[in-house]
């Protein structure tokens, strides 16, 4: 059997024939009502200071968790550091640049606190905040709104000395006098402030499993209070950012929310899966979002629930004006008589698909039921998805370009449940690719890379994957392609 059979066995009508049924010739041309995203849909793109930035001795930055993690033989994969990562501190104009040309509206960066206020609180150092300065600067000279988060994981390293981090209440007040100072200095051209990245990470990986900085195995009430402690830090953050910011400055969060989905999409199972939305981050959305901790995470805490006052509750519960939530993955559940909130998680067979990342299981579902949960549990009037990407093998081909057609299919497949959110009118305002470009993926170092650029760590080059083609295409029509 050769070519010639197969040719014969199937006939294709020649392109532009009569005979051809009236097949659009673009998704685009399929009707721009199916793939299109709702007019002025913020397309941008994610980082964050330890990962990109590099620099970590230069004008007057003091130590973080990370450096003393990272620094620590055996912590990260190969021993890796952020100590150079993408040299962005001294990159950032010609980053700009990359972004420049992908066409993205927003761009959502982190500050290193510990750049600020080199011990975590006491003196600030003016040299350290004026590098966001000039990045705020160049992002608004090229036409891209600047999106801030003020927490992403790089703790100064005093504060975990003295206080324990997160562990001591003195961390989460002094991570408000450090946002209040901020908010003050960059609203006046930062419009949107997130306070934390990802409680759900940061405590659970960094003080519970040990594998993140600070690298501790908490349990029991400390880690509970440490739980606590991250959301009254970001309750205080709103409010002293409140006092500080320009009028119209809006303040929220980006939690990695764990997403249940409907195993199937019955109206049992659909109940089931808003049920278990709110015990799964009964720590940290819900209590923020509620002013309460659910009465079951109480009871499973038992003596070792958190120590709180009804005055925690109400900061902690501070009104927000958006809601950001990073999306990877979802948990597939069902409805169950039998357990005691009703719902059953179920299994995931080994086989699943997912990324390079062992935690990745693909799971596009997430990016519909993760808005629509926090719009219809909470009525939140506006919501980010504040990353969303994948990690993938990645080999420069001998044309020195990616094909990485897997995050190509993972992005479609995921906005295209996005797109299901918007049209049945879950405010979803924007949606920030993580990331812009290959960089230092924590405990995986640099193994493990999402970007849609592709960096040479050797040279700091920058070449963009087919997938930055792809995402180009899809803001240049607001629509999926
Ligand atoms: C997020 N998990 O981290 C972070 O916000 C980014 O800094 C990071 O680079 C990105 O996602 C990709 O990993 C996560 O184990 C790390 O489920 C781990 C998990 C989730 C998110």
């Amino acid at each position: 059997m050769g070519a010639t059979a197969l040719t014969s066995a199937v006939e294709f009508p020649a392109l532009g024939s009569k005979s051809r049924s009236p097949l659009p010739q673009t998704a685009a041309e399929s009707g721009d009502a199916l793939r299109s995203f709702p007019p002025g849909f913020i397309w941008g793109t994610a980082t964050a200071s330890y990962q990109v930035e590099g620099a970590v001795n230069e004008d007057g930055r003091g130590l973080s968790i990370w450096d003393t993690f990272s620094h620590t033989p055996g912590k990260v994969n190969s021993n890796a550091t952020g100590d150079v990562a993408d040299d962005h501190y001294h990159r950032y104009k010609s980053d700009v640049q990359l972004m420049k040309a992908l066409g993205v509206k927003g761009y959502r960066f982190s500050i290193a606190w510990p750049r600020v206020f080199p011990n975590g609180d006491g003196p600030p150092n003016p040299k350290g905040l004026d590098f966001y300065n000039r990045l705020v600067d160049e992002l608004l000279a090229n036409g891209i709104q600047p999106f801030a988060t003020f927490y992403h994981w790089d703790l100064p390293q005093s504060l975990q000395d003295r206080f324990g981090g997160w562990e001591g209440r003195e961390t989460s007040k002094a991570f408000a006098d450090y946002a209040g100072y901020v908010a003050a200095r960059l609203t006046d051209r930062v419009k949107h402030i997130f306070t934390i990245n990802e409680f759900g990470a940061f405590v659970e990986v960094g003080y519970r499993w040990g594998v993140h900085a600070p690298g501790l195995k908490l349990t029991g009430l400390r880690l509970n209070q440490t739980r606590h402690h991250a959301v009254l830090g970001h309750g205080l953050a709103v409010q002293a950012i409140r006092a500080a910011a320009k009028p119209g400055t809006k303040v929220g969060l980006a939690e990695n929310i764990t997403i249940p989905a409907p195993v199937f999409e019955t109206p049992a199972n659909i109940a089931a899966a808003e049920r278990a939305m709110r015990e799964m981050n009964a720590q940290y959305l819900t209590v923020i979002q509620e002013g309460k901790y659910t009465d079951w995470y109480l009871k499973q805490a038992g003596a070792d629930a958190p120590k709180f006052t009804p005055e925690d509750l109400k900061i902690i519960s501070s009104p927000l004006d958006f809601v950001g939530i990073n999306v990877y993955t979802a948990e597939f559940v069902r409805a169950d008589e039998s357990s005691p909130i009703g719902v059953t998680l179920v299994p995931r067979p080994k086989s699943f698909p997912h990324a390079p990342s062992f935690w990745l299981y693909v799971s596009p579902e997430a990016l519909y039921w993760g808005p629509r949960h926090v719009a219809k549990l909470w009525g939140a009037k506006e919501i980010y998805i504040t990353e969303n990407g994948c990690s993938s093998s990645d080999e420069p081909a001998g044309d020195g370009k990616v094909y990485d057609t897997d995050r190509v299919t993972y992005l479609r497949s995921y906005l295209t449940q996005l797109r299901r959110a918007t049209a049945e009118g879950v405010p979803v305002r924007g949606y920030f690719l993580w990331s812009l470009m290959d960089n230092f993926e924590w405990a995986d170092g640099y193994t493990n890379r999402f970007g849609i650029h592709y960096v040479d760590y050797a040279t700091q080059k920058r070449t963009p994957k087919l997938s930055a083609d792809f995402y180009r295409e899809v803001i240049k029509r607001n629509a999926i392609v």
